[in-house]
Formats: C-alpha cells, sequence, structure tokens
C-alpha cells in the first residue's frame, strides 16, 4: 500500500493548498493524514473531474480517484474526519488477521493475470466464501463485479481491490441497515432499555460492559442489570464491569428469577432518570423452549415500568465461529424478536468476513462490533469504514 500512502499524502497536501479556510481537525494536524482524508474521495466519486490547479497525480493503480473540491466534499470530509485516528486504528488493528488472509488470497487470485476476466471471477468467489462471507452475499458481490467489468470494458486487476471496495459498500447500503450514530440514545426514549441475548460464550457480558462505557463517555447515565442469574459468578463480571466503568449493577442472589432483577433494573433506572439500561441475561439455545419462553416474561415484566421497553433487543454473536455465527443468527432471529445484532470477537480471527455477510442477508443491522477485550473494543459498526479498513484504506 506504500503509493496508496504516497498518493494519500499528496491529496492531503493538495486539499489544504486548494481549501486554506478548511476546517482543521484533531487528524488534520497530525502527520498521519489517511484517517483525515474523506472515504468517499477514494470510494465513490472516482469520475469527478479535477480540477486544473491541482498538482500532479501518480498514474497508477489508483490515479483515477481525484480530489474534488467543491463544498460538498469538504462537509463530507469533515464527517468522515469524527471517524477518529484511533478508531480507524483500533479497527484496522482488530481486523489485522481477517485483512492477512483476504490479502493473500486476493493476490493469489490475480496472479499473472492484467484484467478481470472470467477465471479471476471465480478465483474471486472462492476468496470471498472461504473468507466466510457466506454463498448467497459472495454470489451478489461476483455479480456486481461482473456488471462493472462489462460497463467499464477494461478493468486492471490493479483496480481490483477499490473496486471490491466499492461494490460491496454500495450493496451494503442498498440494505436498510442505516448509518448508526456513536453511542447516540434516540430522542424521547429515555431509559433506553437494551436487553442483550445469544448463546454461552459469545461475549455478552463484555459487550454490555463495552457498551456501559461507550455510553457512559457518550454523556449517559448508565444502569445495569445482571438478569443472567444461572451461572455462578455471572454477576460477579458484570459487576466487575461496572466498578471499571463507574456504573450502578442491580443483582440478586443467584438462582433467583432473572425477570425480577430486570424489572427492578427498570424501575431503578427510571427513579434515577437513567439514560440507558443494560439487561444481561443467561445464555441460551434459540431451540430451548422454557428458556426462550423467559426472554419473552422478562420484556413483559419490564413493560410494566416502561412501555416501550426494550427498545433493543441485542443478539450477540460471536464471529470468530465464521459461518455458525450466521446460522445462530437465522435461527434466533426466527425464534424470537432480536432488532440489533453484536458481532464480536473479530481481533481473534480470519473470519471477520462474516459481518459482510451478516448484514448483507440480515434486514436487522449489525449495530456494534467487538474488535478486542479492553472497554474501547467495541465500536457502532459503520459499513463504509468497515470495508475500507478491509480492503487496506
Ligand atoms: N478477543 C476478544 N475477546 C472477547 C471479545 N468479546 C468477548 N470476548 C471474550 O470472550 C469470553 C466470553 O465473554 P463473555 O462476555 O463472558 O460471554 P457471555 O457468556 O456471552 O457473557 C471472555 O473471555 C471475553 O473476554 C472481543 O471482542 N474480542
Ligand atoms: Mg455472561
Amino acid at each position: 500500500m506504500a503509493l496508496f500512502d504516497i498518493f494519500n499524502r499528496k491529496k492531503a497536501e493538495a486539499d489544504h493548498q486548494l481549501q486554506p479556510d478548511v476546517v482543521v481537525t484533531e487528524d488534520a494536524t497530525t502527520s498521519n493524514v489517511e484517517t483525515a482524508i474523506p472515504a468517499a474521495e477514494t470510494a465513490s466519486e472516482a469520475d469527478v473531474p479535477t480540477s486544473a490547479s491541482e498538482p500532479e497525480q501518480p498514474q497508477q493503480p489508483f490515479a483515477a480517484e481525484d480530489v474534488a473540491d467543491d463544498d460538498t466534499t469538504k462537509k463530507k470530509g469533515f464527517f468522515r474526519s469524527l471517524f477518529s485516528r484511533e478508531k480507524k486504528e483500533t479497527l484496522d488493528k482488530g481486523l489485522e488477521k481477517t485483512k492477512q488472509g483476504v490479502f493473500a488470497k486476493l493476490a493469489h487470485a490475480v496472479a499473472g493475470k492484467s484484467t478481470i476476466d472470467d477465471e479471476v471471477l471465480d478465483q474471486l468467489e472462492e476468496v470471498f466464501i472461504t473468507s466466510d462471507v457466506g454463498v448467497d452475499t459472495t454470489l451478489k458481490i461476483i455479480e456486481r463485479i461482473q456488471k462493472r467489468v462489462a460497463r467499464d470494458k477494461y478493468v486492471g486487476t490493479a483496480e481490483l481491490n477499490n473496486l471490491l471496495c466499492e461494490e460491496i459498500t454500495d450493496m451494503l447500503a442498498e440494505n436498510n441497515n442505516a448509518g448508526l450514530d456513536d453511542f447516540v440514545v434516540p430522542a424521547h426514549q429515555k431509559p433506553y432499555v437494551i436487553m442483550v441475548v445469544g448463546v454461552n460464550g459469545v461475549g455478552k457480558t463484555t459487550t454490555i460492559g463495552k457498551l456501559a462505557y461507550q455510553y457512559t463517555q457518550a454523556g449517559n447515565k448508565v444502569v445495569l442489570g445482571a438478569a443472567d442469574t444461572y451461572r455462578a459468578a455471572a454477576d460477579e463480571q458484570l459487576e466487575i464491569w461496572g466498578q471499571r466503568v463507574g456504573v450502578p449493577v442491580i443483582k440478586h442472589k443467584m438462582g433467583t428469577d432473572p425477570a425480577s432483577v430486570a424489572y427492578d433494573t427498570v424501575s431503578s433506572a427510571k427513579a434515577q432518570g437513567a439514560d440507558v439500561v443494560i439487561i444481561d441475561t443467561a445464555g441460551r439455545l434459540h431451540n430451548n423452549v422454557s428458556l426462550m419462553r423467559e426472554l419473552t416474561k422478562i420484556k413483559d415484566v419490564m413493560r410494566k415500568v416502561l412501555p416501550d421497553a426494550p427498545q433493543e433487543v441485542l443478539l450477540v454473536l460471536d464471529g470468530s465461529t465464521g459461518q455458525n455465527a450466521f446460522e445462530q443468527a437465522r435461527q434466533f432471529v426466527a425464534a424470537t424478536e432480536v432488532n440489533a445484532l453484536a458481532v464480536t470477537k473479530l481481533d481473534g480471527t480470519a473470519k471477520g468476513g462474516v459481518v459482510i455477510g451478516i448484514s448483507d442477508q440480515f434486514q436487522i443491522p449489525v449495530k456494534y462490533i467487538g474488535l478486542g477485550e479492553g472497554m474501547n473494543h467495541l465500536q457502532v459498526f459503520r459499513r463504509e469504514e468497515f470495508v475500507r479498513s478491509l480492503f487496506g484504506f
């Protein structure tokens, strides 16, 4: 990516020359200018004509990605820069294993080829299927690339990463996954209740701890409820997170009715004027009828205090299980109402491509991604940033 780095740097310099009154953000003042570059400029505005005053651009492979110095682009650039360098680093680092896998396979797929022909397309299909993207989504991607190659006539393999990045981002944008703001509580929905569900060990409690941290950082008052009353020490684990983040945890004795914990948590949150309530629940399989019924009971009981609760039923999936995570999502979604997904443990796996498949195949948005065990290793899923990171931009 050295050439791309150099090119980015050139673009940043050009930006500053052409826009003396540009809003200086934290990113723009750092020496690592890469994250200050508006993503859309390289991803989807390849056809925008360049200004005559622009400095000379390198020829290949990214010569077509030009800087558009109009107002829209400036604004886009400003918003993009809100995705700070720190977050970009966490994302890049978290996806490292997946990236290594995808890159190695892509390099292999285009070895000795200068254009994207049928053979390359066949290889690409294999790259995505073996990267856990899933068959249906892979076929969609290949179809898009095929159309693009037919439309643009000559498409060299040197532009492949860029092309894939654009097409996958556009494909994901076709789903109803609205872009989400970072840990913002929807207006008039306070307290906003998130009930967290999923099988054992996927990272529910850890995700709750990270969510508590992020929502607190965003200025919200958070209360946690330890409604996993089955597993010994489950409430202690949540309590440790509560202490770490500095938020109260409502808990009862082990073995008590989880619905009563949820009821007490929501009541307490309401009384305290809290903004966010997060309810931990015991791990369960979609086909465990009594445990699935218990979720309905927890919801019903919370609604006695807050008629709209829970506004979010968050299904946590372990991304490192690849296609199993996908299958789990399918079965859970069929068995109970879920309206948000979190995919965890992306840092430990080369199977991160599963997020693309899940995001494409489910109408339910992937809202959060887990990129490590630390408090700040949870991010709101932004499809464009995710795909760009995956392809090394
Ligand atoms: N590397 C990594 N580990 C994670 C992540 N999320 C959770 N874990 C780990 O996964 C294990 C199970 O997590 P836990 O929250 O107890 O799962 P639960 O049973 O669903 O509540 C713990 O060791 C966590 O530290 C993540 O995003 N990255
Ligand atoms: Mg747990």
